[in-house]
């Protein structure tokens, strides 16, 4: 008799892979720690009724144009003639209270592009981590982790949370099954989870951020479970989960 109960989780390591790893079941979890996923959680814990996510500065563009707020970042710098860059502490406040606002990022944005299509877009990161996993539990299919990355090339902290959501679902549910990526991933958060700051030390894009003295964004990014909220892709915005719809699922 087929186990019905199973709940397989594999992790693609970039947009790129994508291709490889898509079907039409899984949830698809979007990852980019630093900071684009951390960045649109926070928008949501901060009261914003919408993201909608964009892949190009033209995109963004037409709605600037339009009268929205837009944040829109490329290589860790906000672009100029938008409202934000990609900090998360950008995304809080009046800055988007009761605002749908847009968003565009180096590899977030693209990431979510790539999935636009997939059974049910969801955003991850360390701030939403528990929340995430207790719904993902819950709602008993497949799971797809995919991590942004850096330009399409492997990234080590969006590694080490998809193996943190990969550990953490493991001990919410004994009928978890990991693909290879995934434990792979799940070891390499057991290595970290002590102090994940130092096992990024010598990562490239913490590096790149600290250039640019955004050693708070780090720290902030890193912290588990500052929000409650999932953000779920809905037509082309980010909405959050409905919480009737989360505790439906869960009982
Ligand atoms: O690429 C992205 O989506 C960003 O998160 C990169 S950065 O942290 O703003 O540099």
């Amino acid at each position: 008799m087929a186990d019905t109960q199973t709940i397989k989780i594999d992790a693609c390591f970039s947009p790129h892979l994508y291709p490889v790893y898509k079907d039409d079941e899984s949830i698809v979890v979007i990852i980019d720690v630093l900071r684009a996923t951390s960045a649109i959680c926070t928008a949501f814990e901060h009261g914003a009724v919408k993201v909608i996510p964009v892949a190009s500065i033209g995109e963004a563009k037409i709605y600037k144009e339009k009268g929205y707020k837009v944040g829109a970042e490329r290589d860790g710098v906000m672009v100029e003639g938008f409202d934000f860059g990609n900090s998360p502490f950008s995304y809080m406040g009046e800055n988007v209270k009761d605002q749908t606002i847009v968003i565009t990022t180096t590899n977030g944005t693209q990431a979510i592009e790539s999935a636009r299509k997939a059974y049910k877009v969801v955003i991850g990161s360390f701030i939403n981590i528990t929340a995430l996993c207790d719904w993902l539990v819950s709602e008993k299919r497949p799971i797809l982790l995919l991590c942004s990355g850096w330009k399409n090339k492997f990234n080590l902290e969006d590694a080490l949370f998809a193996g943190a959501v990969t550990e953490m679902l493991t001990e919410k549910s004994e009928h978890v099954k990991c693909g290879d990526a995934c434990l792979a991933l799940k070891y390499l958060y057991q290595m970290a989870k002590q102090d994940p700051i130092k096992f990024l030390k010598h990562s490239s894009h913490k590096e790149r951020l600290a250039k640019l003295n955004l050693k708070k964004d780090i720290k902030y990014c890193l912290t588990p479970d500052l929000s409650k909220i999932i953000p779920v892709l809905q037509d082309e915005a980010l909405i959050c989960l409905p919480v009737d719809r989360f505790a439906e699922t869960s009982t």
